[in-house]
């Protein structure tokens, strides 16, 4: 149980993104804590349950937490409400304990978000702008230019992308590969190589870097190019032209040479993930997202706080399309309460480290995606948005109402009745 005491001048409603909680403290975005006042949120850390029976398959390791007040989250978030919510279970134990995995010493938590700063050094932010904000320097764990002083050995990196509208393709400068062990939440069931690593705001990647033979300096680097909220226009990195990419973070690498004994490699199990099948599927709902009236919507209709738009039955199982109907504008899209497993986008199997849980789903310009979700443990509400911040303030966001005699839509929220 944590009680947050609210001493800022504006309501704010405190969500665990990528965690398995109750309703009322999964940060509703009118479940404010007011201003001079407290509110406690009660995190049970636990598995979802399905039958009485814990499905450890889906134990968070990766979480965060940020603001998601209504209308306000973006600049909220900018002004810092947000951080890393860290989470070990006994089989994760295991892994670090057998030096599967790194121990905590090899561990290097790493928000990345970009700010604009005005000349006295305070966060520029523009609360008209609704098309999401980008900076022009990246911080990390809320540090300009920052350097990191690391061992000889091999380390885990906990990524997160903390940006409002900036989309990442992370690289190493050395040109190593990245091998990952968790995608958002989730470790996956079997560590996975990757050249680059693509995070949409609010995702998170946890990956293996190994500095054994590293040089003394090295960067971790983004690719994309983006030049407004609308989504990443290209990569800067060209492997024919050798243009670097931009800087993130600079690492700079202990001459000594003593390492750490993490064994994980390519295809060594981590955790099993509990596949969804399509025989378990009780419903499936469309949602399209698109820019109508000057702002954004879902199925042309503006976020609604009283207002379930999909009420699931306590306990099944759903195919969710997702679709991108705003040519030209990306849309990551976030779903509280249960990750999600990514069947398809725009027909095609998705890349290896999202076929298996993940707490967002990206959408390209005009693409499609259909994704398999469980509701388990708790009734609702809860929220499912994009995560371009500015978009789900200006209302593309949506309330999924988990219910025991469901399934329904469009109902009234079930907070207001018994
Ligand atoms: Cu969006």
């Amino acid at each position: 149980m944590i009680r947050v005491h609210n001493e800022i001048e504006a309501a704010c409603s405190i969500h665990q993104h990528g965690g398995h909680n109750p309703s009322h403290s999964d940060g509703y975005p009118n479940f404010y804590i007011l201003p001079g006042r407290a509110r406690d949120y009660f995190y049970p850390n636990t598995v979802p349950y399905l039958d009485g029976v814990p499905d450890f398959s889906d134990a968070q390791s990766t979480m965060w937490y940020h603001d998601h007040a209504m209308d306000v989250t973006a600049e909220h978030v900018i002004q810092g409400l947000a951080g890393f919510y860290l989470q070990v279970d006994d089989l994760e134990q295991r892994l670090i304990d057998a030096n599967v995995l790194p121990s905590e010493e090899f561990e290097l938590p790493i928000v990345i978000a970009d700010r604009t700063f005005n000349s006295d050094g305070t966060f520029y932010f523009d609360p008209l702008d609704h098309n999401g904000y980008l900076g022009d320097v990246y911080v990390v764990n809320g540090k300009a230019y920052p350097r990191a002083s690391l061992k000889r050995g091999r380390y885990r990196l906990r990524l997160l992308n903390g940006s409002n509208a900036r989309h990442i393709e992370l690289r190493l400068s050395t040109g190593q590969p990245f091998l990952s062990i968790g995608n958002d939440s989730w470790l996956l069931p079997h560590a996975i190589e990757q050249d680059t690593v693509f995070l949409a705001p609010g995702s998170r990647a946890d990956v293996i870097i190994d500095l054994t033979d590293a040089p003394l300096e090295f960067f971790l680097e983004n690719i994309l190019v983006q030049e407004d909220g609308r989504g990443p226009k290209g990569k800067l990195f060209d492997r024919e032209t050798q243009i670097p990419g931009e800087t993130i973070v600079k690492f700079v690498v202990d001459e000594n040479s003593i390492s750490n004994h993490c064994t994980v490699k390519a295809g060594d199990p981590l955790r099993p993930h509990h596949v969804i099948q399509e025989n378990e599927i009780e419903v499936t709902r469309v949602f399209e997202f698109h820019r109508r009236k000057g702002a954004w919507q879902i199925n042309q209709e503006f976020f609604d706080e009283f207002k379930a738009n999909a009420c699931p039955r306590v306990g099944s199982a759903e195919r969710w399309i997702l679709r991108n109907g705003a040519g030209g504008w990306w849309h990551p899209i976030h779903i509280h309460l249960e990750g999600h497993q990514i069947q398809r986008i725009d027909g095609q199997v998705p890349p290896e480290p999202w076929r298996y849980k993940s707490g967002n789903v990206m959408l390209g310009p005009n693409v499609e995606a259909e994704i398999f979700m469980r509701f388990r443990t708790f009734k609702g509400p809860f929220v499912f948005h994009c995560h371009t911040v500015e978009h789900e303030d200006m209302r593309m966001m949506f309330v999924h109402d988990p219910i025991l005699n469901g399934p329904k839509s469009n109902q009234p929220i079930s907070a207001y009745y018994p």
